[in-house]
């Protein structure tokens, strides 16, 4: 069995890094064990604040947030720290070297029904002379990450991540070890399983509109097999089944908010989790380009998703180059 810290060594990571990932694994840990708690500790249900999203904040989003941005702030390597939970981005130590973007508890509608939440994170690099204190210094495209991975809370508490080297998940131990149990992660290039949420569908725009309807004619329509259909409402989750046995996931544009290109936000969950795909050699793509080369304008902003098996992506893709 091997530790994160010794496969991380064992890579030839740089040791600031693996420092830094260290941090972020001791907040997932204290996660972890509030989640575990659940309503013993009368940590469920709702706060009365709402987030930048104006999403209603969960008490463990806000627990969550806490606990990683205490952490990150007193690890020096940290030069500054944008959450989903907060408006603004928080500097760090000025002569820190990392920057780091998260969503501190994706899928948080599901805590109250004991379904898989998870925590995604993405570590830029302070371009120097940057001010950690404004927006600006955020807004680096997704192939300057430097690492990115998820824990993921389910029946096991699993980190999926990447530092550019392949994907490696590791499962946390009940002596509080994070062990490596998969080693280069590969997407099955092809797929008979797909997550949308069917409920969007008269809103999408014509070629997913065609692209779904597609698959749900199965073998005897042109994708010439029968598929299935997944739909947690966990990003994190849909991603792990992903990374594990293949499929495609989208959130893509509707026309509910035609001004947004989507509803996940881009630097804190299509960037991290595009880099995982890419690493594991599916594809992640807007349906327009890859996701990793969008240029940030904004910390939170959002981002229309598409990723997944290489050839089930390229296939959706195809429907949009011919509907240009
Ligand atoms: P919907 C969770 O709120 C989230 O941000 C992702 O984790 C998830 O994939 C998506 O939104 C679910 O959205 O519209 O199905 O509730």
């Amino acid at each position: 069995m091997q530790l994160l810290s010794q496969f991380l060594k064992h890579q030839k990571t740089d040791e600031q890094l693996v420092e830094l990932i260290d941090t972020l694994m001791v907040a997932c840990k204290e996660i972890a064990l509030q989640l575990r708690e659940g309503a013993l500790a009368g940590i469920l249900g709702t706060t009365d604040n709402t987030n930048v999203q104006g999403e209603t904040q969960k008490k463990l989003d806000v627990i969550s947030n806490d606990v990683l941005k205490k952490l990150l702030l007193d690890n020096p390597l940290v030069a500054g720290l944008a959450s989903e939970e907060e408006d603004d981005p928080v500097p760090g130590n000025p002569d820190g070297r990392f920057l780091v973007t998260f969503d501190p508890l994706d899928g948080s509608s599901n805590i109250d029904i004991n379904v898989s939440v998870g925590t995604i994170f993405s570590v830029l690099e302070l371009t120097p002379g940057d001010d950690p204190a404004l927006h600006s210094t955020y807004l680096q495209s997704g192939r300057r990450q430097v690492a990115a991975g998820y824990v993921l809370y389910g029946p096991s508490a699993v980190l999926a991540m990447t530092t550019g080297k392949g994907v490696n998940f590791f499962t946390l131990a009940h002596t509080g070890d994070f062990i490596l149990t998969r080693e280069n992660v590969k997407i099955p290039p092809q797929t008979r399983e797909f997550a949308i949420n069917m409920s969007n569908q008269r809103y999408w725009e014509p070629a997913m509109q065609n692209y779904i309807g597609d698959l749900l004619l199965g073998s005897d329509g042109p994708r010439g097999k029968n598929y299935n259909m997944r739909w947690i409402a966990s990003m994190v989750a849909e991603v792990h089944r992903v990374l594990t046995r293949g499929g495609i996931f989208s959130y893509p544009w509707d026309a509910r908010e035609p001004a947004k290109p989507g509803k996940l936000r881009l630097m804190y969950e299509g960037n991290p989790m595009s880099f995982l795909i890419e690493q594991a050699d599916g594809i992640a793509s807007t349906c327009r380009a890859p996701i990793l080369d969008v240029q940030p304008g904004e910390i939170h902003e959002r981002v229309s998703i598409a990723l997944g098996s290489r050839e089930e992506v390229e296939a959706l893709l195809s429907y949009h180059s011919a509907d240009k």
